[in-house]
């Protein structure tokens, strides 16, 4: 039997991440490969290993260090993944149910959360937030995608008879215009949406991107930490935004804590690098009321059981849970069973024109083939 995995890798990664191997260039990954082979295989190969958590433990050990720097995140998410595909395969059962197995969670299709605007360092800055989502909640993910794919469609005229120019793309497939103001992107996104009650707005403000010398900066102008609360309530209170992540930057839990109060008993406020899948910081974001909901990137924490783990810690504090892709993403379709298997709230993977992205969507509906038979 054998088990493939590829691992993702994002361009607006939090600081309290577990680390990538990369080489000294930044660019290649070689040295986390020669890992792979090298000290992993040694390790792994010719010993019977009876379950992949043993597997993970394993890796965890080898490394040896806090923050995976060592062997590198990627390298042993790699492997993690790998393996539980292989145990899967070896109980002759799909990854989203080994999944749902092991966790004891009800499978349940996730929301679709399709970034189709793209900011922030993933557009060069040409918008101030880093993703604008449109969240589609119709019966079956295969209506939710179909119609979808038409407003993405309806996007990109809308799109360039406001801006009368072809509209460039972002990292993550979706459009990415250019606006002097914070309203109009929502503006356009509400009024593609109208008619469409299955649908939806999110944003990831990836904050922490637009924090220097404690103020938050956005189109020119400088928000103290209660000004820009104060932007976000009024954005939730014109439009139908249902879902805000990463409002304020990694390490301000005041902001967070101040817009949980606010906002959370009726949108989602979404912790990513604030929480990075990371079980200690996930545990004081709980017990501090930073977020009420939790998104859960593998490659932040580098191997399955402890993605899982994160999201026990979550659901206990009765978050949800929205699995998500990185911005630079592989063809590897994991996240799609991890949602799906663990009964997430939501997928976030990308817009609708690269195949990395739709590769998730694609297999949520495969999914849905399967469980319909
Ligand atoms: C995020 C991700 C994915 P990146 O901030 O949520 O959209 O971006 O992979 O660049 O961290
Ligand atoms: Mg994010």
């Amino acid at each position: 039997m054998i088990a493939l995995a590829g691992v993702p890798s994002g361009k607006s990664t939090g600081s309290h991440e577990a680390r990538e191997l990369r080489d000294e260039d930044g660019r290649g990954v070689t040295r986390a490969i020669a890992a792979v082979d090298g000290e992993i295989s040694s390790m792994l190969v010719g010993r019977e290993w009876s379950s992949p958590e043993e597997i993970d433990a394993a890796l965890i050990a080898l490394d040896g260090t806090p923050d995976k720097g060592r062997l590198g995140s990627n390298s042993m998410l790699g492997v993690s993944m790998a393996a539980w595909r292989l145990f899967a395969m070896e109980e002759g059962v799909e990854l989203w149910r080994y999944l749902a197995n092991k966790t004891g969670y009800t499978p349940r299709m996730p929301r679709i959360f399709s970034n189709v605007i793209n900011g922030g360092v993933h557009a060069n800055m040409r918008l101030p937030f880093q993703e604008y989502m449109l969240i589609a909640a119709a019966d079956t993910v295969r209506e939710s995608f179909d119609e979808l794919y038409k407003l993405f469609t309806d996007l990109r005229h809308t799109l360039e008879q406001e801006t009368r120019a072809m509209v460039p793309m972002g990292d993550e497939g979706g459009y990415s215009p250019t606006f002097d103001t914070i309203d109009k992107p929502f503006e356009i996104l509400s009024g593609l949406i109208k008619g469409h009650p299955h649908f939806s707005l999110a944003i990831d403000a990836a904050a922490s991107e637009l924090f220097e010398n404690g103020a938050y900066h956005i189109l020119g102008k400088t928000y103290s930490r209660d000004e820009l609360l104060v932007v976000y309530r009024g954005l939730a209170a014109r439009y139908p935004l249902e879902s805000i992540e990463d409002p304020f930057a990694e390490d301000d839990t005041q902001g967070f804590a101040a817009i949980t109060e606010a906002l959370g008993g009726t949108r989602l406020i979404v912790g990513d690098d604030l929480t990075v899948t990371n079980k200690t910081r996930i545990q004081s974001a709980i017990e501090a009321k930073l977020a009420n909901a939790l998104l859960v990137k593998p490659n932040q924490i580098g191997t399955i059981s402890e993605t899982l783990e994160a999201i026990r810690l979550a659901r206990e504090a009765r978050w949800e849970i929205i699995v998500s892709h990185r911005s630079g993403e592989t063809k590897d379709t994991f996240i799609a069973d991890l949602a799906y298997g663990i009964g997430a709230y939501g997928l976030k993977a990308g817009g609708l024109t690269q195949q990395e992205r739709l590769e998730k969507y694609e297999r949520l509906i495969e999914i849905e083939r399967q469980i319909s038979r």
